[in-house]
């Protein structure tokens, strides 16, 4: 039996060797997603991300537990996507402290992840991963990561829900988030509601969204009241999705239900609207484009030879040549 096969049977430690053989990216990996990939496409993927500390892995945990509560039959994964490698071992340990109390769910995966420099990086990591628990048949697949940079945002997108996870006495990192990452939010959550702050918080995530999405103005032109045009956007018969704000204490379990229905709200506008199947195309189109990009530098890297490629760089710097000279000159061979 193959490793692919064992990992559809639903053995969980093949599921657990094959992620090991994805995030180090061995030809065994490769051929086993490969095998895989035909199998995936059902899971609903929900990206959960937000200022460090904000309570993303607590949230996670929660949402998982109300999931299996509700729905015996669904598999739930939280894929945990640690950023600042290699100075985690204690994040890591802390994530697997705070959810332990799913330990011995059978229908509970949970897994830290990190990039070991593999092609493509943590999002082509992460997104091999995603595959093979999609096709192990978790039908919800979180993926947590600290909403920084860019790859971040690269994760996120991966995703078709994205949780915005903030908590009050985070100003400066609202300040920091709001240019990449409010955009792609979907759902944003105020967490640790019983801190001091929270209706601050709420507030000045409110004013960023409607910078974000001036959705809502085009209702109130339209003779909407907000309460209005929130209702249309819950009714689902509109193509419009205007992220809601939910409040959560995730150490408590409040606002997990409200927050799983919001999901749920924006799972049916997904696929009301026919954004479901378009965030779907644009997600593989993606993950191949950056593959492209990276296997053909791969192999151009494997054939110029590193000090043909620094004399091409000196003389560039020197004015001599201009860089496209440059990389034509190294793609076709030509002397320097
Ligand atoms: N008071 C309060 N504390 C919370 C709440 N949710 C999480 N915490 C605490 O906040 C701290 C961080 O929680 P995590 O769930 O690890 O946050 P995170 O966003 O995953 O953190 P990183 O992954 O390190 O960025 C922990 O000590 C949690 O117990 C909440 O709703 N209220
Ligand atoms: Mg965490």
């Amino acid at each position: 039996m193959t490793l692919a096969d064992a990992v559809l049977e639903g053995n969980r430690l093949a599921l657990a060797r094959l992620l090991t053989q994805v995030e180090n990216n061995t030809p065994e990996g490769r051929a086993a997603v490969n095998e895989l990939f035909p199998h995936t496409g059902k899971a609903h993927l929900l990206g959960v991300t937000g200022s460090p500390g904000s309570g993303k892995s607590s949230l996670a945990n929660q949402l998982a537990r109300h999931y299996r509560q509700q729905d015996a039959s669904l598999k739930v994964a939280i894929v945990a996507i640690d950023p600042s490698s290699p100075f985690t071992g204690g994040a890591i340990l802390g994530d697997r402290v705070r959810m332990r109390d799913l330990a011995g769910d059978s229908s509970v995966f949970i897994r830290s992840m990190a990039s070991r420099g593999s092609l493509g990086g943590l999002a082509a990591t992460t997104a091999g991963a995603v595959q093979v628990l999609d096709a192990a048949g978790y039908g919800l697949i979180m993926i947590e990561t600290v909403g920084a940079g860019q790859s971040e945002v690269e994760i996120a997108r991966l995703a078709h829900t994205t949780l915005v996870v903030e908590a009050p006495g985070l100003g400066d990192d609202i300040q920091a988030i709001k240019a990449g990452i409010l955009e792609i939010a979907d759902i944003l959550v105020v967490n640790k509601a019983d801190l001091p702050g929270a209706e601050l918080t709420e507030r000045a995530l409110l004013g960023m969204l409607q910078l974000a999405h001036p959705a809502p103005h085009v209702f109130y032109h339209h003779g909407f009241s907000k309460d209005e045009a929130i209702a249309i956007q819950e009714d689902g018969s509109d193509q419009l999705w205007l992220p809601p704000v939910q409040r959560c204490i995730a150490t408590e379990g409040v606002g997990i239900d409200e927050l799983i229905q919001a999901i749920q709200r924006h799972r049916d506008y997904l696929v009301n609207s026919g954004e479901w199947a378009r965030r779907d195309r644009s997600r593989l189109q993606s993950e191949l484009d950056l593959l492209l990009r990276e296997t053909l530098l791969a192999r151009w890297q494997e054939r110029v030879p590193e000090a043909r490629y620094r004399k091409a760089v000196q003389l560039v710097i020197q004015r001599q040549i201009s860089p496209l000279q440059a990389i034509q000159n190294l793609i076709d061979g030509d002397s320097l």
